[in-house]
């Protein structure tokens, strides 16, 4: 299905036959360019990027490379391909046709997801800004901007919902998506992970692996909604995640492998050595992992959730891939979910239903397994004695059952004075905070490449890996 460039807001939905929806979203698009010129990339903006732009939804068309500046990256609304009498494929209307307007009575719970998948992404084009100015290599330069104008256009897929199915509402929540800025005071992002500084590039590897991961799945989730022009924005959106958690998963490889050419080169495992030598060390990069990884499985929502249930039942939002489940219904079934109760864990029944965010979460940390396996080969070829492992998913919450409880990495409970005293051990202290950000300094030499990550094994679009990425 081709996207129309010939008009100012591309799009493959005939925005030129809805000409109130598209006078909402001309109005929209100045003040998103102004955001985007103040909270976007910051001192890049006028130079030129070879990024990938989307010009059809189909495999052919959606990523077509060329030099753009990034103010002009042609962001636009694009759903993926309509399947013919579709059906309701889960829940209590489950077999029904699907919706292609809001039934009243879910308007605001279908808005109120909308909004918090929207607000994500110009959180994390905020949470990114600055780090630019701190590059390895123009490869990764380009990385970054690919991820975040492609964050930039879904903002505009969940600004178009907004606009074309909620009406005032709509644009008033629009502009709120504008307004609240990540990490401020007063006016924060909605969901606590998009509140975090993202001052590095270990951080922002951690987050493109695990925190777009989690959107991923939640979009997965929406993709399955009976209100199907978010199913097919979603559907449509899932194809640039794979490269965003791609990017997440290669830097965290070379940093690792880099630490391990250290390791190698001066015969040590002494992570202060390995600092010194100016890599980063893997304990380190372990306590990155656990933050980012429990930062992002807070973001699934709590073990037990009404909020979960109803947008089951209601067919708002389903289980990642519902096909691979026997039963879509869930009405009857219960599901065992383990909690603490002071010093114990124990074991309780709750409705499956009310257990969604928990299956998600479980899918989703099943999947976070497969990076490691592939970070932990990497050491082990180099003849090196670590494992870097993924925690648990009750480590270090902040939402939940498990929110504040004295665990170890591997979930199991401790006492509040061990977990004083290991506490950083886990997670990054400020001195490793510290050292990681003093690492940073920028290259932008073509073929140049920082001394704490290895070069990239492959270029993007069949091009050399030390290709002039961006034009400085
Ligand atoms: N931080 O019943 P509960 C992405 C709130 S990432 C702060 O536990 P529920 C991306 C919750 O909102 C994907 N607040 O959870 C990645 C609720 O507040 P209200 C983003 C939190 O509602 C990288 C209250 O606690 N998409 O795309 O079942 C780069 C009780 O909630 C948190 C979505 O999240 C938290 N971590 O589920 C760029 C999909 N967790 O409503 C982009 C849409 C919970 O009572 N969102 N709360 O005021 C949802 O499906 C659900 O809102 C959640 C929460 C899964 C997030």
């Amino acid at each position: 299905m081709a996207v129309d460039y010939s008009e100012r807001i591309p799009n493959n939905v005939n925005l030129s036959d809805d000409r109130r929806l598209q006078r909402a979203l001309e109005a929209w698009q100045p003040r998103f360019l102004d955001w985007w010129r103040e909270l976007g990339p910051d001192g890049f903006q006028a130079k030129d990027v070879y990024l990938r732009t989307a010009t059809s939804v189909d495999a052919e068309g959606w990523a077509t490379y060329g030099w753009v500046k990034m103010p002009d990256y042609r962001w636009g609304i694009f759903l993926a391909e309509p399947e013919a009498e579709r059906t309701i494929g889960f829940g209590d209307s489950f077999g029904d046709p699907a919706w292609q307007d809001v039934p009243g009575e879910f308007r605001a719970p279908l808005r109120r997801l909308i909004v918090t998948q929207g607000d994500t992404e110009p959180a994390s084009v905020e949470q990114l800004r600055r780090l630019g100015q701190t590059c390895p290599s123009l490869y990764d330069l380009r990385s970054l901007f690919q991820v975040n104008v492609e964050e930039g256009r879904h903002l505009w897929a969940m600004v178009y919902l907004l606009h074309g199915y909620f009406g005032r509402d709509g644009r008033e929540e629009a502009e709120a998506l504008l307004a609240r800025r990540s990490g401020d005071a007063d006016n924060p992002r909605i969901l606590g992970t998009f509140n975090e500084a993202i001052p590095d590039w270990l951080s922002f590897f951690c987050f493109s692996y695990f925190t777009d991961r989690d959107g991923k799945y939640q979009l997965k989730g929406l993709a399955e909604s009976a209100f199907d022009p978010l199913a097919r924005t979603c559907r449509f959106m899932l194809t640039e995640e794979a490269y965003h958690m791609s990017v997440g998963q290669l830097g965290v490889g070379r940093i690792v492998k880099r630490a391990c050419e250290v390791m190698n080169e001066l015969k040590t495992d002494d992570p202060a050595r390995v600092r010194a030598a100016g890599a980063i060390d893997l304990p380190t990069i372990q306590r990155y992992l656990n933050f980012w990884c429990s930062s992002s499985v807070d973001l699934f929502g709590s073990e037990i959730s009404t909020n979960a249930a109803s947008a089951f039942a209601t067919g708002l939002k389903g289980r990642p891939d519902e096909v691979q489940y026997e039963d879509h219904v869930c009405r009857d079934s219960t599901i065992a979910l383990e909690r603490p109760d002071g010093a114990r864990v124990v074991s309780e029944d709750v409705p499956t239903r009310n257990a969604m965010n928990e299956i998600m979460r479980r899918a989703y940390l099943t999947e976070c397994e497969i990076g490691f396996k592939v970070w932990n080969r990497m050491i082990k070829r180099a003849g090196i004695d670590f494992v870097l492992a993924l925690p648990s998913g009750r480590f270090n919450r902040r939402i939940g059952f498990w929110q504040d409880q004295p665990l170890d990495p591997a979930g199991k409970l401790l006492s509040q004075a061990e977990w004083d005293a290991r506490r950083g051990d886990w997670l990054p202290s400020d001195a490793d905070r510290d050292f990681v950000r003093d690492l940073m300094r920028p290259v932008t030499e073509p073929g140049k490449i920082a001394g704490w990550i290895a070069p990239p094994e492959r270029g993007i679009n069949n091009l050399a890996p030390d290709y002039e990425y961006v034009r400085l």
